[in-house]
């Protein structure tokens, strides 16, 4: 009754369940929804991602999909080229980015952070609301979500990803949570100022201002409480967590990971890039 989760890297290419909620073709309030141009664009951005396999079999794939030689690279083209940046985070932390056709399931995109794979949008925004986007695009991830993934102390948040393996919904939902007040919208102190890190808001002027002006409630981060904080995602948060430096955060987020209960232990194993489960 554990639910399946992947113990390899390439089984990552099983992680891709999407949520439809802010699809353009589903959704009637997506701004792109009337614009027939820009949904037949995002139709074969997808298919793309879809198509995209961690090795590759059929050699003809390998120019237009992914490069064999170089996992880290997703090598075809996209509306911005995020082809080299994503050699970036590899470098210096040992994240990859993998495409995605949208907004995955909480358990798939948790899933790929403990291979340290980062599941990244190639798509961008409507151009009728370029100052917000209901689902991730790519703006979002290469001005919120890359530079961070470069940064080791960060990287180190992909332990949140090992405990969702196998984990209950219900704690899928509690890691969730605590991605989206930290890793989306977290904010820490730095030389006694309130800093943002969180991806959400270095990609949102709009809601970055307001995250560090004094209208939003401020709680101090705290994994138990922070975990069952209901949020929404339709517009600013009327809440953030600070936490008291990276550091810290990411030392309460291993002892909240570790107490997670689960009927067996898994290790990262970086030269095999796969899970042990012990
Ligand atoms: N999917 C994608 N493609 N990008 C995200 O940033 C993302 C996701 N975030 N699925 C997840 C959900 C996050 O909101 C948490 C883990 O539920
Ligand atoms: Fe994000």
């Amino acid at each position: 009754n554990v639910p399946w989760f992947p113990r390899q890297i390439k089984d990552l290419d099983r992680c891709n369940m999407l949520i439809t909620k802010f699809d353009p073709d589903m959704d009637q309030d997506h701004p792109g929804y009337n614009d027939s141009e820009y949904r037949k664009r995002r139709a074969a951005i997808s298919e793309l991602a879809f198509r995209y396999k961690h090795t590759p079999h059929d050699p003809s794939e390998d120019k237009t999909v992914c490069c064999t030689n170089k996992p880290a690279l997703f090598n075809y083209r996209s509306t911005l080229n995020t082809t080299c940046l994503s050699s970036v985070p590899s470098e210096k932390t040992g994240f990859q980015l993998r495409p995605v056709a949208g907004l995955l399931s909480a358990r798939d995109f948790l899933a790929s952070l403990a291979f340290r794979v980062f599941q990244c949008t190639q798509y961008i925004r409507h151009s009728s609301a370029p100052m917000h986007s209901p689902e991730p695009d790519c703006c979002h991830e290469l001005l919120g979500h890359i530079p961070m993934l470069a940064d080791k102390e960060f990287a180190q948040f992909s332990q949140i990803g090992l405990a969702s393996l196998g984990a209950s919904d219900e704690d899928i939902e509690k890691l969730s949570t605590l991605y989206w007040f930290t890793v989306e919208f977290g904010l820490c102190k730095q030389n006694g100022a309130v800093k943002a890190y969180g991806a959400g808001l270095l990609s949102s002027y709009g809601e970055l201002v307001y995250a560090l002006s004094n209208e939003p409630e401020y709680k101090p981060f705290n994994p138990e409480e922070t975990a069952v904080q209901p949020y929404q995602d339709q517009t600013y948060q009327p809440i953030y967590f600070v936490s008291e430096s990276f550091e810290d955060a990411k030392i309460k987020l291993r002892k909240y990971s570790a107490n997670i209960k689960r009927p067996f232990a898994v290790r990262y194993d970086p030269f095999t890039c796969s899970v042990e489960v012990l």
